[in-house]
């Protein structure tokens, strides 16, 4: 069998599950952007059949989306240079994965850890939706044939199982069909964690809104959860091995570095040696500087909703016409009459 050489080609997804978190931000929409920048196709997606593996007040659901697109391009996203999208509109996304749903096992899932953290205790009362979600994530990045997929640290092990995915169904039909895709894990913020416990990662639906950045937060919000983020009475270090063992000061330099475009060590360079006291008002600075045209810019285009679905409706059209040819060939191979 002659190995097909695939196009590069990016896609990467965020579920409208509630707002924007400094997390979601730094692990994931500025590679996004810095994805886009480089001249490869970009297909980006607000992943709302993922997100509604937990319950969504459907008008929430509704708001949620538009956001988060607003938040794409707020963050710097072009809809003219990449494809900006909600999944439920690109059918093809639903349909690979029943597809995918045969071809994963049931001892993968099990093995998944966002599974496990997502359904806690209560397991047999978690939807089946969230317990098959690697196989539909797979379905997401492999309609496109991506080649590569930016996100943040905690998705590694899902893109692990795109990837045996994507191998058993070739080697099941004999086929080198779909890629073997390239996960990107990059920068100093891959896994941004709650400003409340170090040891826990900032996420949307974390029940304490002290303990992570929201990409809506004006100034004095923002500088309110940094001043108050959790910290040791240390001062800073001058090398990255003097974090190892602070999970809270090593997350505020992290978000420090990721902010400014720097490394840990050349941030260190800098601040070793400063209190916290000294360490967060340079913080709350930055963040403020980074952050604050974001969200007046994520204000704006909230008050245009007509706009936002105007540009969803183009993107998926723009994702059904690489998807649907994809998903056509899907079927042949596995046997379905098309006629
Ligand atoms: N804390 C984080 N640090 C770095 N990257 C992060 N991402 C999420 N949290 C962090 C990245 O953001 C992308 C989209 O994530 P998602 O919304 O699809 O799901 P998630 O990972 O489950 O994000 P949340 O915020 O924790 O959502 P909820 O609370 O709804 O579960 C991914 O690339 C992810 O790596």
């Amino acid at each position: 069998m002659t190995e097909v050489v695939h196009t590069p080609r990016v896609f990467s997804g965020i579920q409208p599950s509630g707002g924007l978190t400094l997390g979601n931000y730094l692990g994931a929409i500025k590679r996004f952007v810095d994805m886009q920048e480089s001249g490869i196709e970009t297909l980006y997606c607000m992943v709302d059949l993922h997100a509604i593996t937990v319950w969504q007040d459907p008008a929430d659901l509704r708001h949620n989306t538009r956001e988060l697109a607003a938040g794409y391009i707020a963050a710097g996203l072009d809809p003219a240079k990449s494809i900006l999208f909600n999944q439920s509109q690109v059918s093809a996304h639903a349909e690979l994965g029943w597809i995918f749903n045969c071809v994963a096992r049931m001892g993968w899932m099990k093995r998944m850890t966002q599974f496990k953290d997502k359904a806690g205790k209560n397991a047999e009362n978690a939807s089946l939706g969230l317990f098959g979600y690697p196989a539909l994530m797979a379905a997401d990045i492999l309609i496109y044939h991506s080649t590569h997929v930016p996100v943040g640290e905690d998705q590694k092990q899902h893109l692990e199982l795109t990837r045996d995915v994507a191998t058993k169904f070739n080697h099941d039909f004999g086929v080198d069909f779909f890629p073997i895709t390239e996960p990107v894990i990059e920068g100093a913020a891959t896994r941004v964690m709650s400003l409340r416990d170090g040891s826990k990662k900032m996420s949307k639906s974390d029940p304490s809104d002290a303990s992570r950045i929201n990409m809506t937060d004006d100034a004095e919000t923002i500088a309110k959860k940094i001043r108050k983020a959790k910290t040791d009475p240390d001062a800073l270090p001058s090398e990255a091995d003097g974090l190892k063992e602070r999970p809270e000061a090593r997350n505020l330099v992290n978000i420090f570095a990721a902010l400014n475009d720097q490394s840990v060590d050349a941030v260190l360079t800098d601040v070793g040696g400063k209190q916290f006291s000294e360490f967060k008002p340079m913080l709350v600075d930055l963040a403020v500087e980074k952050l604050s045209s974001i969200s007046t810019e994520m204000a704006r285009l909230m008050n245009d909703p007509a706009e936002i679905d105007r540009i969803l409706g183009e993107g998926s059209n723009r994702a059904r016409a690489i998807a649907n040819p994809i998903l056509q060939k899907t079927y042949d191979i596995v046997g379905m009459i098309r006629s």
